[in-house]
């Protein structure tokens, strides 16, 4: 039954509508459309000093395989349902020395962006991904993938997960492997070798609707960003960004998540952008503050931030700084929703 109505005298054809299972559209879209897009959720830093220490507890109290995935959800105090952002879910996973988080697979997407490293890997599709600090690997729609620690520290990674997009369609399912670790059939890193060196292979093809590389390890994004540094002017509102992509189509690393690495100066302040996409950032390197919508974050390594959709962004460095973020863009860009306003 609809309450609080704008057209008080409707009331008594309100009920007869909501009796035959139907409701008036324009009681209940105040904003059905509106001028500029309504941002959902807050603002919001998750400081990796305050989330260390929560996860090292835990995995005292739990172990990997006993948690199947022991992962701090990062929850949007603005939101009412779990999730990063309104499209997103992003965590703060660890693995102990010695530990495996099981092979399954599911339809959800993933990213992982290494925060903290003394050795170990994902494996993906027959593959080992290594794992060391910087690193950035995807495990796509229905590929299996597990996660071994091999190192003597803890392995603390970001996750980012294309779960809240993928429940609206009611398309969240997958399946364990009858083994822990999957079978491994293809050497290590093999697949940013094959595919990632500005060569593919002439005979078979790669039919997915996501890159076939998995692993883009920092080492070349670092090179990646310092060539960009060295031969150009830094963006005045990105500085030198690069975009993960996906070499057969030049497109996004998965057709629901697309990822970004940038270097900013020191001492360098950004102009104000906005976007339709959420973004969650990841310090990598160096220290500053962040203004995103009317909040102001000071930010160091391995802090994780979000913006929401059509929120403010601008970024003010102490030192050099580099920054992980991934977002929503990618489907954003093919359903043709993708907007932008740089100040
Ligand atoms: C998942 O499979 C992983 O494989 C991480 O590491 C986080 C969050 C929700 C559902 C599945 C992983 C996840 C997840």
């Amino acid at each position: 039954m609809l309450k609080d109505v704008k057209h008080k005298h409707l009331q008594p054809a309100y009920d007869e509508m909501f009796k035959a299972s139907t409701l008036p559209l324009w009681e209940i879209y105040d904003n059905l459309i509106t001028e500029v897009p309504t941002p959902a959720g807050d603002p919001f830093i998750w400081r990796y000093a305050t989330l260390r220490p929560l996860l090292v507890d835990a995995g005292s109290q739990i172990s990997a395989a006993e948690a199947e995935r022991r992962v701090l959800a990062l929850r949007n105090p603005g939101l009412d349902r779990p999730g990063v952002a309104q499209t997103l879910f992003a965590g703060l996973q660890m693995v102990l020395p010695g530990e495996v988080a099981p092979a399954h697979r599911h339809t959800q997407g993933a990213i992982r962006f290494v925060l903290e490293s003394t050795g170990g890997y994902t494996a993906v599709q027959g593959e080992r991904c290594q794992m060391r600090r910087g690193d950035f690997i995807t495990t796509p729609s229905w590929c299996w993938h597990d996660h071994k620690n091999d190192g003597d520290g803890p392995l603390i990674w970001l996750d980012g997960l294309d779960i809240p997009l993928v429940g609206f369609f009611g398309a969240r399912f997958g399946e364990q492997n009858e083994s822990d670790q999957q079978p491994i059939f293809r050497e290590d890193d093999n697949s940013i070798s094959r595919w990632g060196s500005g060569l593919k292979p002439l005979m078979g093809e790669h039919v997915h609707p996501y890159s076939p590389v998995y692993s883009y390890p920092y080492e070349r994004v670092a090179e990646a960003l310092n060539a960009m540094q060295t031969n150009d002017e830094p963006d005045p509102h990105h500085g030198w960004k690069m975009v993960y992509s996906n070499p057969m189509t030049g497109g996004h690393v998965l057709p629901t998540i697309a990822a970004f690495a940038q270097k900013l100066p020191a001492s360098f302040q950004t102009r104000t952008w906005r976007t339709t996409e959420s973004c969650v950032f990841a310090v990598v390197e160096g220290r500053g503050k962040a203004t995103i919508g009317d909040q102001v974050f000071s930010f160091e390594e391995n802090d994780v931030m979000v913006s929401p959709n059509w929120t403010d962004i601008q970024f003010e460095t102490e030192t050099e700084a580099v920054l992980f973020s991934f977002s929503d863009r990618a489907p954003q860009e093919l359903l043709g929703l993708f907007r932008e306003e740089l100040d």
